[in-house]
């Protein structure tokens, strides 16, 4: 337990109050399949998470909400405390929040897929007929949600997004969105990484728009190996597919609990997040590790 003021907890993450001015961002390990946080961690799941988002920060041009990773001198925290937030966590500048998800899809899949194919909706109602499973569009698409009490995102077509954000912050937030979609997925295609879809979060600090959240992380976008993309077909997802395939074959009915995790799923998922990071960012975890 950390002696800031607890603000907010996510799924994995969870937000912290430095100051007026300041928040303590911190990716946990936790990880969720089929909706269920999972009893068993995932070392050093979060360090992934806040790796990659950190080299889409430096890479990206967006503004973002990003300050430091340096925690020495952020009130209250203890020699043990720096131990443990090392490597997760980011001093973020404090922002509104827009509370609109801002999805971006470049392929068919997920609930947008079942949506085209059960007859259309929001996510769907500019594309052409005849798409199939995974296909990847004729250009990428601007699919906003809101957070909705159930935890589950509700989708909005154009004119309830309009409605909500306002036709000129709503262009904005298309434009900005569409154009780090594609500047992240020309720099993963290079990598061997396809980025099929993904999902930024936006907010004000003195009157200047930033980018917020994690960016670009697996647990808030898509990545497939390039090399076992095939459109038509269901594509394995980079990091969750190995335990969701341990736990398909457990018989679990996906009510909480979850059946424990053998030591070799745990350690296989953890190579899986780690191969994503070293694949995306061309890096090496260790070297990612060893700096923070
Ligand atoms: C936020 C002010 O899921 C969230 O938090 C999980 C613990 C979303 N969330 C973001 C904020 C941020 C950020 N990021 C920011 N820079 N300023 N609020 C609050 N909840």
């Amino acid at each position: 337990m950390l002696a800031l003021k607890h603000l907010a907890s996510g799924k994995v993450r969870e937000i912290y109050e430095v100051d007026d001015e300041r928040l303590l961002f911190v990716a946990t390990d936790r990880i969720s399949a089929y909706d269920v946080i999972l009893g068993d961690p995932i070392p050093d799941k979060g360090r992934v998470l806040t790796g990659l988002s950190l080299h889409w920060f430096d890479l990206l041009e967006t503004p973002n909400h990003l300050i430091s990773t340096d925690l020495i001198g952020i009130p209250g925290l203890t020699e043990a405390d720096l131990v443990e937030l090392s490597g997760r966590s980011m001093i973020v500048r404090r922002c509104e929040v827009i509370p609109v998800e801002c999805v971006v899809r470049g392929y068919l899949y997920g609930s947008s897929w079942r949506e085209y194919r059960d007859g259309g909706g929001p996510t769907t109602e500019h594309l052409p007929a005849g798409l199939a499973m995974a296909d990847q569009l004729p250009e990428p698409i601007f699919t906003p949600a809101t957070k909705a009490e159930s935890g589950h995102d509700e989708n909005l077509d154009e004119a309830g997004a309009r409605a909500a954000l306002g036709d000129a912050l709503y262009d904005r937030l298309r434009a900005t969105s569409i154009e780090i979609y594609l500047t992240a997925a020309r720099y993963a295609a290079a990598r061997g990484v396809i980025l099929a879809d993904t999902k930024f979060e936006f907010g004000y600090a003195n009157g200047k728009l930033l980018l917020i959240d994690e960016v670009l992380t697996p647990d808030s976008s898509r990545y497939w190996p390039a090399d076992e993309y095939r459109p038509g077909t269901a594509v394995p997802s980079f990091d969750k597919q190995y335990v969701r395939d341990w736990l398909d074959a457990s018989g679990w009915d996906h009510s909480p609990p979850s059946p424990p995790l053998p030591p070799d799923v745990i350690a296989g998922t953890r190579a899986r997040y780690v191969e994503a990071f070293e694949k995306i960012s061309g890096t090496s975890f260790d070297s990612y590790l060893k700096g923070t």
